[in-house]
């Protein structure tokens, strides 16, 4: 039976509720795991479910009762304009698209934002964000190339008139000393204008992976507090079971989820609407 079918048997009984209270916590555990759950949490979970006479809502309950409370919707306060933003991740996560999403967002709420483009590393990576930027008609903020990137955020800050500065950066990988050391810069200069800055520090995590999202907030965490996460690409088929693991580890609030390449393809994080996708 393929995994995901196996968990729709779990979850919803699709087999029956009489058999799905037969199946054991090893058969559950494997599955949790298979869904990239973790082992600890996978083990954790399916010891707390044995025993339930209905093993289906037992698990949804469990999931639930870890998710529930981390969701949390972008909120930003104008009053502590430019109030700002500042987006990371692995190479590829998704940041530019989440910087043109949050903006398309942001704007819709009547505010004034600014994107700052402080992948300096590749010209191509400034010029898809003055794209989106021109799209989407907001006011773009960027360096030379190779420009510092903590000079580029710097400048922004000192001369913008936006309610909101939402500032990309380059991707880098978590064990990368070097790059991360050229965040942990653009943060602390960004802190010198206003020392709550950055008011939001919003790591993107890539839903197609698995395991290795627990290192790269561990590793993100150390330049400076993770405030939120933002799942992208939950269109694709990946579902995005690491974030279990994620929530109940590090208690990081969810931010929402991407669900597309357009700036229209953001959403508040639904857990109903994750599990559903975990079983689909
Ligand atoms: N289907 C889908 N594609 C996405 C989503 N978010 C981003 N992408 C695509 O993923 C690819 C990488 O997105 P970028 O926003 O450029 O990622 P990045 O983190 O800025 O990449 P680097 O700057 O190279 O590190 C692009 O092709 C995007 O269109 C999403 O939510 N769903
Ligand atoms: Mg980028």
């Amino acid at each position: 039976m393929s995994f995901f079918k196996k968990l729709k048997s779990v979850i919803y009984g699709i087999i029956g509720h009489d058999r799905a209270a037969q199946i054991g916590s090893c058969d559950l555990e494997d599955v949790l795991i298979e869904a990239d759950f973790g082992c600890a949490l996978a083990s954790k979970i399916a010891k707390e479910v044995r025993g339930e006479d209905d093993i289906v809502p037992a698990l949804k309950a469990k999931l639930e009762e870890i998710l529930l409370p981390l969701v949390k919707e972008i909120e930003v306060d104008p009053s502590k304009a430019p109030y700002v933003i500042v987006l990371s991740g692995v190479n590829g996560s998704g940041k530019t698209t989440t910087v043109a999403k949050l903006a398309f967002l942001l704007k819709s709420r009547g505010f004034s934002v600014g994107v700052v483009a402080c992948d300096t590393f590749r010209a191509a990576a400034t010029e898809q964000l003055s794209e989106w930027a021109s799209r989407l008609g907001c006011k773009i903020f960027m360096g030379r190339d190779r420009q510092d990137p903590a000079s580029v955020a710097f400048d922004a800050m000192s001369s913008s008139k936006c309610d909101v500065l939402i500032i990309d950066t380059a991707g880098r990988l978590h064990n990368n000393a070097d790059l991360m050391n050229e965040l942990a810069k653009l943060h602390r200069v960004v802190a010198k204008l206003d020392p709550a800055a950055p008011h939001m520090n919003i790591l993107i995590l890539d839903a197609t992976t698995g395991q290795n999202v627990i290192e790269q907030i561990k590793e993100f965490s150390k330049v400076r507090q993770v405030s939120g996460l933002i799942i992208s690409k939950m269109d694709g088929s990946a579902k995005g079971g690491a974030i279990v693991n994620v929530a109940n580890e590090f208690q990081i609030p969810i931010l929402g989820v991407g669900t597309g390449e357009s700036a229209d393809k953001f959403e508040p994080f639904s857990v109903d609407k994750f599990l559903r996708g975990l079983v689909e």
